[in-house]
């Protein structure tokens, strides 16, 4: 989906809407590929991010359970998002003012860091008290579902791409076999069922100067696994190469910064059970697989879903996503003994 163009009077009355009549400056802000955000600096010197948020999601339940999160976090002491004004389908956070966030790990300190913030929020989270929060997006990380939708959008080719990307289809179905080990382990019981982040990216989490964070977009915040938490984090974290890098001899898994998030998790993530302590490499192919199906059935079904910035960045990032599977793949006995070390 290419950039969707709001006019000063829309953005002005969502957040008039919401009780922001002073704006001197709404901008657009950020690399997120689902909402539409922008920053804002009113009159007052107040700074805010808007949201619109995307159809993608159901927006009332999205809404409940967004006002659930930050109001246990908040309750607990710990930052989180300040929500300002939700009048569906936008909202108004705080600007969490002195705070980056970055595309792309650059140092160990950095991956241990984040890993240490997910697992922090897997454990900040798991007392929310019942019931359990609604499933915003069904099937999210189910990858047998998800390849049966990138059949379909196969078998439908409506934008005549399916001969450009013969390749990749073949690279899945070599894979079929592996799709379904965790949602199998879910379903038998032997794996727990948490309340989980479900988008642990790199610039989901906040930095602060003085060491603090805060992890943001909450949005995809349900009943999940906390492997996918931690497959998603070396998804992103352990890059080398931007998420749509098009040269691909960049693009791979650096074993120390998935050594860094193995050592940050697993001294954070203290709840976890056998099968997920063996599970957790395999995890982070079988997401990183999982996301690059869900960018290559969005380029098939003409780019309704992400974000894209040109034709083919859909393809692009599925790309650096299956070449992360086979630098993860080639690292596989590496990255399981990293896990022992730690998990010992
Ligand atoms: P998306 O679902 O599209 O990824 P996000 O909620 O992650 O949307 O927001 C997109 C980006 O906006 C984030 O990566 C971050 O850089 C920035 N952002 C979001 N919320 C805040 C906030 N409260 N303060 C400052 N920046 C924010
Ligand atoms: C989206 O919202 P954002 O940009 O943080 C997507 C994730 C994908 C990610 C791939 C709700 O994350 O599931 O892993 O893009 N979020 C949703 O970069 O679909
Ligand atoms: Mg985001």
């Amino acid at each position: 989906m290419s950039t969707k163009q709001y006019t000063k009077e829309i953005l002005n009355a969502a957040l008039s809407s919401m009780g922001v009549t002073d704006s001197i400056s709404v901008e657009r802000y950020g690399s997120g590929h689902i909402n539409d955000t922008f920053k804002v600096e009113t009159a007052a010197g107040r700074k805010y991010i808007l949201q619109r948020v995307s159809d993608a999601f159901p927006a009332e339940i999205l809404k409940e359970n967004i006002l659930r999160i930050t109001g246990h976090l908040k309750a607990k002491g710990v930052k989180t998002l300040d929500v300002i004004g939700y009048e569906n389908p936008w909202r108004i956070y705080d600007f969490l003012e002195g705070y980056t966030s970055t595309d792309l790990v650059t140092s160990t300190e950095q991956a241990e860091f984040v890993a240490k913030a997910y697992a922090k929020f897997q454990n900040d989270m798991a007392d929310l008290p019942a019931p359990a929060l609604k499933p915003v997006l069904k099937r999210f990380h189910d990858t047998p579902d998800r390849i049966r939708l990138l059949d379909e959008a196969a078998a439908a080719d409506i934008k005549g791409r399916k001969a450009l990307v013969a390749r990749e289809l073949e690279f899945v179905e070599r894979r079929r076999a592996m799709a379904s080990k965790i949602v199998d382990l879910m379903a038998s019981g032997d794996m727990p069922v948490r309340t989980t982040h479900n988008d642990t990216k790199i610039n989901n989490v906040m930095l602060a100067p003085d060491g603090s964070n805060v992890v943001i977009d909450l949005d995809t915040t349900m009943p999940g696994s906390a492997l996918y938490d931690f497959g998603d984090m070396v998804r992103t974290s352990s890059a080398a190469a931007a998420e749509d890098e098009k040269d691909l001899s960049k693009v791979y898994s650096k074993k120390e910064y998935f050594e860094a998030l193995v050592r940050g998790y697993t001294s954070s993530a203290g709840f976890l059970v056998d099968a997920e302590k063996e599970n957790l490499a395999f995890s982070a192919r079988l997401i990183t697989m999982t996301i690059g199906i869900r960018f290559l059935t969005d380029y098939l079904a003409g780019d309704t879903y992400f974000h894209t910035a040109y034709d083919d960045h859909n393809l692009v990032r599925c790309r650096t996503q299956f070449k992360m599977v086979e630098s993860m793949e080639a690292q596989a006995d590496e990255y399981e003994a990293i896990v022992k070390k730690y998990l010992r």
